[in-house]
């Protein structure tokens, strides 16, 4: 009679020693620590960016260590400091601003710890100080803006009146979203942007600043040119409490295409959104995986967006992720 009893203890043991071995292998190639520090929590698309990368970390069996800045760069460079004092395999952040990176960068390279950049970019000509920069290209998101007020505006003589609300001053989007824009409208006089404020990326500040710019120029505004979602939602309601129109009597340009923006353009109070994706989280973890198996990575992991017209808001809404 087979000694089922004792077979099935001697399968059970092998299945065990098995197991305990692979284990043992994966402890050998160890986890990867990554050490991100984010600008804060100032609109939908900081909170969807967060949500990326928190939930692609696990999936990619990356251990993610996590900084809010709350919008400071002092914070960020301590959050980085940090990092490099637990020794975390890559260091990857989202630059508030674009200047002032260069001390704690060079600390990372004395560190021998390589830095991703998402979402914004840095100024500086070092090019050693970071490996790669995974995210938009602001200053042609700026072009699209200006393009679809050229097309709008083509039978129209003016003046054009625009007033601009800005993204945090000195950080990249706020630079190159207006850059983009003026390298499109600077040989058009008609277009004029009559006032240009920074409202921080927020909806309150858009809000504030729109409350201003509505009692300072009133109906001499025909545009709103918005850096973000969060500002033009902010300056809709600052019009609408000033009696104007926005989407009719003003039209309003925005930036992200989040979930907000796009129930505006199908309220039909903001007539045109150039996306900007926060889901970064995947390209980052692949690119940190990449790094610490010695592949060389672009200098640039540029995303892929469009521009989503008022008209087609409807439709495409059901099918966003954000
Ligand atoms: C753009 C990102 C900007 C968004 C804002 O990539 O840095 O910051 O446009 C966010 O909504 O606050």
């Amino acid at each position: 009679m087979v000694d089922v009893k004792g077979r099935g203890l001697r399968a059970l043991v092998a299945a065990a020693l098995m197991v305990s071995a692979s284990f043992g292998a994966h402890a050998a190639d160890k986890l990867i620590t990554l050490g991100f520090s984010q600008v804060g929590a100032e609109s939908a698309w900081r909170t969807a960016n967060t949500e990326s990368v928190k939930s692609a970390a696990p999936a990619a069996g990356v251990n993610l260590k996590f900084a809010d800045a709350q919008q400071k760069q002092e914070n960020q460079i301590k959050a980085i400091r940090s990092y490099i004092a637990q020794k975390v395999d890559v260091i990857a952040f989202s630059p508030v601003v674009e200047s002032g990176w260069e001390p704690i960068l060079q600390e990372a390279k004395a560190a021998k710890i390589p830095v991703i950049l998402t979402d914004r970019n840095i100024d500086t000509k070092d090019t050693s100080l970071y490996v790669t920069m995974i995210g938009s290209d602001f200053l042609e998101e700026g072009r699209r803006g200006g393009k679809w007020l050229e097309e709008t505006y083509k039978d129209d003589k003016g003046p054009i009146n625009i007033v601009e609300l800005q993204g945090t001053v000195g950080s990249a989007p706020a630079n190159d979203r207006h850059a983009g824009l003026i390298e499109v409208i600077k040989n058009d006089p008609k277009f004029k942007i009559i006032a240009s404020q920074s409202g921080d990326f927020t909806l309150a500040g858009g809000k504030q600043v729109m409350e201003a710019f509505a009692k300072t120029y009133g109906n001499k505004i025909n545009v709103v040119y918005a850096h973000n979602d969060d500002m033009a939602l902010g300056a809709i309601q600052a019009m609408e409490e000033a009696g104007m129109h926005p989407g009719k009597d003003i039209k309003v340009v925005s930036f992200d295409a989040t979930k907000g923006g796009f129930q505006a353009m199908v309220d039909g109070k903001i007539n045109v959104d150039v996306e900007c994706s926060p889901l970064l989280g995947p390209q980052l973890m692949q690119a940190s995986k990449d790094l610490a198996a010695g592949k060389t990575l672009p200098r640039w992991i540029k995303t892929d967006e469009t521009v989503f017209l008022q008209a087609d808001a409807a439709k495409i809404m059901p099918t966003r992720k954000y």
